[in-house]
């Protein structure tokens, strides 16, 4: 629908080869969005996992689609099952589905087919330390990012752990494609400011669409 009181239309801004940011592009279906992540939270509860060197993790995670990134005793994989329940995971709403595919095709993506989604809540002070996504099947497809809520400061590197990073703001509705070479990129987040945002409330969540296998 033609908001005529939302003057903010979304716009693209290059990051690197492979990668562009489409700015505030979700916001139209955020609450759409917000209400599904509650759907499929009630199923598969939001979860600390503990990282395979002990560490309970700030970020809460859950998934839906055919495969989630879960973790035992044993470390991280993609599984069918919600490793904390033993559950399958929801499948991936439409509203997701589709937003994920235009989202790629506008960034030249358009074999984009994702399996998987991630769900990603951020509390007051919670992090995501620099890392690579690299247990992906195939490399060539890119992940799509989404975030909706707080807004959160995102570290973005190079190919090795100590290259330089930039920072950059993801906001509300913010889209990210990371295709091509930036898909082995490091990155991270840096600690979430305490804030209430007028839809989303207290918290950031961000949704990976991903091809896992
Ligand atoms: C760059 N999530 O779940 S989204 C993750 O905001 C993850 O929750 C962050 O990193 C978050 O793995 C960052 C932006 C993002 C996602 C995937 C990428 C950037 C990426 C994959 C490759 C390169
Ligand atoms: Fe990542």
């Amino acid at each position: 629908m033609l908001d005529l009181f939302n003057d903010e239309a979304p716009w693209q801004e290059p990051l690197a080869e492979g990668a562009v940011i489409l700015r505030r592009r979700a916001r139209e279906q955020g609450a759409a969005l917000l209400t599904e992540i509650l759907a499929v939270a009630a199923q598969n509860p939001f979860y600390h996992r503990i990282t395979p060197g002990g560490h309970r993790m700030s970020v809460a995670m859950t998934n839906c689609g055919d495969f989630g990134w879960s973790s035992n005793a044993r470390g991280y994989r993609y599984s069918e099952e919600d490793e904390s329940s033993g559950h399958k995971w929801p499948a991936m709403p439409t509203v997701f589905r589709q937003l994920a595919l235009e989202a790629a095709r506008e960034a030249g993506f358009t074999q984009f087919n994702p399996d998987a989604c991630l769900i990603n809540r951020y509390e007051p002070g919670a992090k995501l330390s620099l890392h690579q996504d690299k247990d992906e099947k195939d490399l060539r497809q890119p992940i799509v990012s989404v975030s909706l809520g707080l807004p959160a400061v995102f570290q973005f590197g190079g190919f090795e752990r100590g290259d330089a990073t930039q920072r950059i703001l993801l906001e509300h509705g913010d889209i990210v494609v990371w295709g091509g070479p930036s898909r082995l990129r490091y990155h991270g987040i840096l600690p979430l400011k305490a804030g209430v945002h007028p839809l989303v409330g207290a918290y950031r969540y961000n949704l990976t669409f991903r091809r896992a296998f």
